[in-house]
Protein backbone atom coordinates (compact mmCIF):
# COMPACT_ATOMS: atom_id res chain seq x y z
CA UNK A 1 0.00 0.00 0.00
CA UNK A 2 1.48 3.55 -0.93
CA UNK A 3 1.20 6.25 0.62
CA UNK A 4 1.13 9.22 -1.58
CA UNK A 5 0.98 13.62 -0.75
CA UNK A 6 -0.16 15.74 -3.60
CA UNK A 7 -0.63 19.69 -2.97
CA UNK A 8 -4.00 20.75 -5.00
CA UNK A 9 -8.10 20.34 -5.31
CA UNK A 10 -9.54 17.07 -3.73
CA UNK A 11 -12.10 16.90 -6.38
CA UNK A 12 -9.34 17.27 -9.02
CA UNK A 13 -8.71 13.84 -7.97
CA UNK A 14 -9.33 10.49 -10.14
CA UNK A 15 -9.48 8.32 -7.39
CA UNK A 16 -11.80 5.43 -6.70
CA UNK A 17 -12.95 7.21 -3.47
CA UNK A 18 -13.21 10.57 -2.02
CA UNK A 19 -13.50 11.48 1.21
CA UNK A 20 -15.54 13.99 2.52
CA UNK A 21 -14.94 16.06 5.93
CA UNK A 22 -18.71 16.70 6.50
CA UNK A 23 -20.68 17.28 9.07
CA UNK A 24 -23.41 15.22 11.23
CA UNK A 25 -26.29 16.77 9.08
CA UNK A 26 -24.70 15.36 5.78
CA UNK A 27 -26.44 17.86 3.67
CA UNK A 28 -23.31 20.31 2.79
CA UNK A 29 -21.13 23.01 4.43
CA UNK A 30 -18.31 24.98 3.59
CA UNK A 31 -15.00 24.34 2.87
CA UNK A 32 -14.02 20.89 0.94
CA UNK A 33 -17.80 19.40 1.60
CA UNK A 34 -19.04 23.16 -0.32
CA UNK A 35 -16.44 21.56 -3.07
CA UNK A 36 -17.26 18.38 -3.30
CA UNK A 37 -21.08 19.19 -3.51
CA UNK A 38 -20.64 22.03 -5.68
CA UNK A 39 -18.21 19.98 -8.39
CA UNK A 40 -20.24 16.48 -7.94
CA UNK A 41 -23.63 18.44 -8.47
CA UNK A 42 -26.88 17.20 -7.03
CA UNK A 43 -26.99 13.64 -6.61
CA UNK A 44 -24.68 13.40 -3.71
CA UNK A 45 -27.05 15.56 -1.53
CA UNK A 46 -29.59 13.72 -3.11
CA UNK A 47 -28.19 10.23 -1.76
CA UNK A 48 -27.43 12.21 1.43
CA UNK A 49 -30.60 13.06 2.06
CA UNK A 50 -32.33 9.49 1.61
CA UNK A 51 -29.63 8.31 4.46
CA UNK A 52 -30.95 11.31 6.75
CA UNK A 53 -34.37 10.02 6.02
CA UNK A 54 -33.43 5.94 6.52
CA UNK A 55 -30.19 5.27 9.16
CA UNK A 56 -29.04 8.32 10.43
CA UNK A 57 -31.88 10.21 10.50
CA UNK A 58 -30.22 11.60 13.92
CA UNK A 59 -27.69 12.64 11.78
CA UNK A 60 -23.42 10.78 11.33
CA UNK A 61 -21.81 10.59 14.31
CA UNK A 62 -18.64 12.34 14.88
CA UNK A 63 -15.85 9.45 13.82
CA UNK A 64 -18.12 7.27 11.22
CA UNK A 65 -18.42 6.52 7.42
CA UNK A 66 -21.04 6.62 4.92
CA UNK A 67 -20.59 6.03 1.06
CA UNK A 68 -22.20 7.93 -1.76
CA UNK A 69 -22.25 8.21 -5.60
CA UNK A 70 -19.56 10.65 -6.68
CA UNK A 71 -21.97 12.42 -8.90
CA UNK A 72 -19.89 14.21 -11.88
CA UNK A 73 -16.32 14.24 -10.05
CA UNK A 74 -14.24 11.91 -11.14
CA UNK A 75 -14.47 9.18 -8.93
CA UNK A 76 -16.55 6.12 -8.36
CA UNK A 77 -17.44 6.84 -4.69
CA UNK A 78 -17.80 9.84 -1.97
CA UNK A 79 -17.28 8.20 1.69
CA UNK A 80 -18.49 11.10 3.79
CA UNK A 81 -16.75 10.96 7.31
CA UNK A 82 -17.58 13.59 10.60
CA UNK A 83 -14.51 14.74 12.21
CA UNK A 84 -14.48 16.36 15.60
CA UNK A 85 -14.14 20.21 16.46
CA UNK A 86 -11.26 20.50 18.01
CA UNK A 87 -11.27 20.98 21.49
CA UNK A 88 -8.32 22.16 23.64
CA UNK A 89 -10.20 20.84 27.21
CA UNK A 90 -10.66 17.31 25.58
CA UNK A 91 -8.50 14.64 23.79
CA UNK A 92 -10.91 14.03 20.51
CA UNK A 93 -7.82 12.02 18.80
CA UNK A 94 -9.76 8.82 19.17
CA UNK A 95 -12.51 10.49 16.81
CA UNK A 96 -10.14 11.49 14.64
CA UNK A 97 -8.14 8.44 14.01
CA UNK A 98 -11.56 6.69 13.74
CA UNK A 99 -12.51 8.81 10.53
CA UNK A 100 -9.36 7.23 8.55
CA UNK A 101 -9.94 3.79 9.63
CA UNK A 102 -14.00 4.07 9.20
CA UNK A 103 -12.98 5.44 5.72
CA UNK A 104 -10.73 2.76 4.58
CA UNK A 105 -13.00 0.51 5.89
CA UNK A 106 -16.03 1.79 3.78
CA UNK A 107 -13.07 2.03 0.79
CA UNK A 108 -12.35 -1.82 1.71
CA UNK A 109 -16.23 -3.08 1.45
CA UNK A 110 -16.50 -0.62 -1.78
CA UNK A 111 -13.71 -2.33 -3.55
CA UNK A 112 -11.48 0.44 -3.88
CA UNK A 113 -8.23 0.15 -4.63
CA UNK A 114 -7.47 4.75 -4.49
CA UNK A 115 -8.63 6.72 -1.82
CA UNK A 116 -8.12 10.59 -1.26
CA UNK A 117 -8.36 12.28 1.66
CA UNK A 118 -8.43 15.73 2.85
CA UNK A 119 -6.84 16.82 6.04
CA UNK A 120 -9.77 16.09 7.81
CA UNK A 121 -10.83 18.96 10.71
CA UNK A 122 -8.29 20.80 10.16
CA UNK A 123 -10.67 23.46 8.05
CA UNK A 124 -13.72 24.90 10.49
CA UNK A 125 -13.22 22.37 13.05
CA UNK A 126 -9.68 24.51 14.06
CA UNK A 127 -7.30 20.95 14.87
CA UNK A 128 -3.87 22.22 14.45
CA UNK A 129 -2.18 20.96 11.42
CA UNK A 130 0.88 18.99 12.71
CA UNK A 131 -0.97 17.19 15.43
CA UNK A 132 -3.99 15.98 12.41
CA UNK A 133 -1.25 15.31 10.33
CA UNK A 134 0.74 13.21 13.04
CA UNK A 135 -2.85 11.26 13.87
CA UNK A 136 -4.13 10.54 10.20
CA UNK A 137 -0.56 9.24 9.04
CA UNK A 138 -0.39 6.73 12.04
CA UNK A 139 -3.83 5.39 11.62
CA UNK A 140 -3.65 5.04 7.96
CA UNK A 141 -0.09 3.12 8.52
CA UNK A 142 -1.75 0.95 11.56
CA UNK A 143 -5.06 0.31 9.44
CA UNK A 144 -3.54 -0.97 6.18
CA UNK A 145 -0.52 -3.13 8.20
CA UNK A 146 -3.35 -4.77 9.59
CA UNK A 147 -5.68 -5.51 6.65
CA UNK A 148 -3.38 -6.59 4.52
CA UNK A 149 -5.91 -8.59 2.25
CA UNK A 150 -7.56 -4.84 1.88
CA UNK A 151 -8.35 -3.86 -1.52
CA UNK A 152 -7.17 -0.13 -0.87
CA UNK A 153 -3.67 -0.09 -2.96
CA UNK A 154 -3.05 3.95 -2.67
CA UNK A 155 -3.97 6.37 -0.25
CA UNK A 156 -3.68 9.53 -1.47
CA UNK A 157 -3.27 12.86 0.64
CA UNK A 158 -4.60 16.47 -0.93
CA UNK A 159 -3.39 18.93 1.08
CA UNK A 160 -5.19 22.30 -0.04
CA UNK A 161 -1.98 24.47 1.23
CA UNK A 162 2.11 24.88 0.96
CA UNK A 163 1.69 24.68 4.60
CA UNK A 164 -0.61 21.92 5.18
CA UNK A 165 1.71 19.32 2.53
CA UNK A 166 4.77 20.95 4.73
CA UNK A 167 3.03 19.45 7.78
CA UNK A 168 2.11 15.79 6.01
CA UNK A 169 5.43 15.36 4.67
CA UNK A 170 7.14 15.84 8.03
CA UNK A 171 4.69 13.53 9.41
CA UNK A 172 5.51 10.85 6.98
CA UNK A 173 9.00 11.13 7.57
CA UNK A 174 9.11 10.80 11.26
CA UNK A 175 5.87 8.04 11.51
CA UNK A 176 6.35 4.96 12.63
N1 LIG B 1 -9.43 20.05 -1.59
C1 LIG B 1 -8.64 19.60 -0.58
N2 LIG B 1 -8.64 20.17 0.65
C2 LIG B 1 -9.49 21.20 0.87
C3 LIG B 1 -10.36 21.70 -0.12
C4 LIG B 1 -10.31 21.07 -1.41
N3 LIG B 1 -11.09 21.48 -2.42
N4 LIG B 1 -11.07 22.74 0.41
C5 LIG B 1 -10.66 22.87 1.69
N5 LIG B 1 -9.70 21.97 1.97
P1 LIG B 1 -12.80 21.85 6.18
P2 LIG B 1 -13.29 20.40 8.72
C6 LIG B 1 -8.95 21.73 3.22
O1 LIG B 1 -13.16 23.15 6.82
O2 LIG B 1 -12.29 21.22 9.42
C7 LIG B 1 -17.60 22.09 6.48
O3 LIG B 1 -18.41 23.23 6.47
C8 LIG B 1 -8.92 22.85 4.23
O4 LIG B 1 -7.92 23.80 3.90
O5 LIG B 1 -13.32 21.58 4.82
O6 LIG B 1 -13.31 18.92 8.92
C9 LIG B 1 -18.36 20.83 6.84
O7 LIG B 1 -19.69 20.85 6.36
C10 LIG B 1 -8.60 22.09 5.51
O8 LIG B 1 -7.19 21.87 5.63
O9 LIG B 1 -13.31 20.59 7.12
C11 LIG B 1 -18.30 20.83 8.33
O10 LIG B 1 -19.32 21.64 8.89
C12 LIG B 1 -9.26 20.72 5.30
O11 LIG B 1 -9.59 20.67 3.91
C13 LIG B 1 -16.96 21.42 8.64
O12 LIG B 1 -16.64 22.24 7.51
C14 LIG B 1 -10.51 20.52 6.11
O13 LIG B 1 -11.22 21.75 6.21
C15 LIG B 1 -15.89 20.38 8.77
O14 LIG B 1 -14.69 20.99 9.16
Amino acid sequence: MDIVLVEGDITEQRVDAVVNAANSSLLGGGGVDGAIHRRGGPAILEECRALRASRYAGGLPAGQAVETTAGRLPARWVIHTVGPVYSRGEDRSHLLASCYRESLAVADRLGAATVAFPAISTGVYRWPMEDAARIALTTVRMTTARQAASTVREVRFVLFSNAAYAAFETALAESP
